[in-house]
């Protein structure tokens, strides 16, 4: 996909998500939003895939670490044709194959089952060694929140994909400073990311989080002997792409009241209205 395209169908994804939580009435808008564009990046240029075929064993993975974002895959994943999108208006019912957060047994095209904070990181540092290992081309692709950063798991797991040199394996963190009941700064104070990260054995980059081009140009393959694997820090906005959402502070968690939904419908209306 060209620029043009991506920006479209990160657009696509922003609206299709909303209009699914809309009609759920309540979930996680903020960090769903936070992540449009490197899901766009990634599922609409980057990463190796066949939506006719989930399971291709070629396949790149993917691995959504905050689970909670989970509408937001659903939406790239419908949009590529891995099922119908009319399916993302069964999100979170009662016998739905889109569960609030993935669950790999039960939806195509979710390659890990996340939502506890922490371990998702751990399932694609186990991917990309088991690539790895047996000489495979597989990439691996994680999405990690800031807040998340808070688990030790988290840690643990950097440890091992730099010491097993998983070069093979892309991190992002979503660094949009806020997490379930606050700042990130206030609740546990991450210091840099950058250092942490560099001191852990990452190559470490920050980008802005809605910034396609550049989030692209840290996507591609690490090159022989490029051996630290990459970590980008999106430099993000919870609730980004919305402005009303931007605004608040509380957007991890929204039960929608009726004047809530008007907004949402408006912000609907106006990224429909919006050609590049
Ligand atoms: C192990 C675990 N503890 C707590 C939760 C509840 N929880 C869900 S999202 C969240 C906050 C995560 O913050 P962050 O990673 O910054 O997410 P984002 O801002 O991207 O939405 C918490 C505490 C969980 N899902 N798993
Ligand atoms: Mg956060």
């Amino acid at each position: 996909m060209s620029l043009a395209q991506l920006t479209g169908f990160a657009r696509e994804i922003r609206i299709s998500t909303l209009k699914s939580l809309l009609h759920l009435g309540f979930g996680h808008f903020g960090g769903c939003m936070s992540v449009v564009e490197t899901l766009a990046v990634l599922y609409g240029q980057v990463m190796r895939i066949d939506p006719r075929d989930p399971q291709w064993p070629g396949r790149d993975y993917f691995v959504l670490s905050k689970g909670h974002a989970g509408p937001a895959l659903y939406s790239a994943l419908a949009l590529k044709g891995y099922f119908p999108p009319a399916m993302l208006n069964t999100l979170n019912q009662n016998g739905t194959r889109l569960p609030s957060h993935p669950d790999r047994l039960l939806t195509p095209g979710v390659d890990a089952t996340t939502g506890s904070l922490g371990q998702g990181v751990s399932i694609a540092g186990g991917l990309a060694l088991a690539h790895k290992l047996a000489g495979r081309a597989n990439r691996v692709f994680c999405i990690t929140g800031d807040g998340e950063l808070n688990e030790g798991q988290c840690w643990e797991a950097f440890q091992f994909i730099a010491h097993h040199r998983l070069n093979n394996l892309l991190l992002f963190v979503d660094w949009n400073k806020q997490q379930l009941d606050g700042a990130t700064e206030q609740i546990i104070r991450p210091f840099s990311l950058a250092e942490k990260f560099a001191a852990f054995g990452f190559e470490a980059t920050t980008v802005k989080g809605d910034d396609i081009a550049g989030i692209l140009a840290l996507a591609s393959p690490r090159q022989e002997g490029e051996d630290r694997p990459r970590v980008v820090i999106l430099d993000t906005v919870k609730g980004q792409g919305v402005p009303w959402l931007e605004q608040l502070s509380n957007s991890h968690h929204l039960r929608l009241d009726g004047q809530m939904k008007q907004c949402l419908m408006a912000s609907i209306e106006q990224l429909e209205a919006h050609h590049d």
